[in-house]
C-alpha cells in the first residue's frame, strides 16, 4: 500500500525484487546515487515503545537480530515516540543503505516519523546493513533516556 506507492514513486520496485545475490557487488557501485531500500527478508522482531513505571523505553531495548531481519517497533503507551538512529554509532559504510531502507518507513534520513497513534507500528528493515551496532533514541524522549540498541549479526 504506502510502501508500494513510496517504492514505485522512488523507482524501486525493479531493485525490490531483484535477486539476492546482485546486492554485494553493486553496492558500491550504487554508494553515488545512493542504494536502493531493501525490505525485510527474514524475521521479524518486536519492540515495544512505552511508558510505565520504569519511564518511558523500548522493550526490549537491547536486541540482536540476523542481518536481513526487521525490526517493528510498536507504540503501547506513552505517545508521541520515533526512532532515531544515532549519527555517531551508525557502522561504517552502513549509512546510505540504513538511510534508504528508513525510506520505506517514511523517515527523514536517520529520523523516523513521529507517531502519536497508539497501536500503530513501523518496521525497520535491516537488510543490507553491514554487521555491528546500532544505538538509536526517541526524540521526544531523548532527555529521558529513552534509548536502544540493535546489534546486526
Ligand atoms: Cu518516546
Amino acid at each position: 500500500m504506502r510502501q508500494a506507492a513510496l517504492s514505485a514513486l522512488l523507482g524501486l520496485c525493479a531493485a525490490c525484487q531483484s535477486p539476492v545475490t546482485a546486492t554485494p557487488a553493486s553496492a558500491a557501485v550504487a554508494a553515488t546515487s545512493g542504494p536502493a531500500a531493501q525490505p525485510v527478508r527474514g524475521t521479524v522482531h518486536t519492540v515495544r515503545m512505552l511508558l510505565d513505571n520504569d519511564g518511558y523505553r523500548f522493550e526490549p531495548s537491547y536486541l540482536t537480530v540476523m542481518q536481513g531481519d526487521g525490526v517493528r517497533f510498536a507504540m503501547i503507551s506513552g505517545v508521541p515516540h520515533n526512532v532515531v538512529f544515532d549519527e555517531q554509532f551508525i557502522p561504517s559504510g552502513s549509512r546510505t543503505q540504513l538511510v534508504a531502507n528508513l525510506s520505506l518507513l517514511g523517515a527523514r534520513d536517520l529520523a523516523s516519523p513521529v507517531v502519536v497513534t497508539l497501536d500503530s507500528t513501523f518496521t525497520v528493515s535491516t537488510t543490507g546493513l553491514v554487521r555491528g551496532e546500532y544505538l538509536f533514541y526517541c526524540a521526544p524522549h531523548r532527555s529521558l533516556n529513552m534509548h536502544g540498541v540493535i546489534t546486526v549479526r
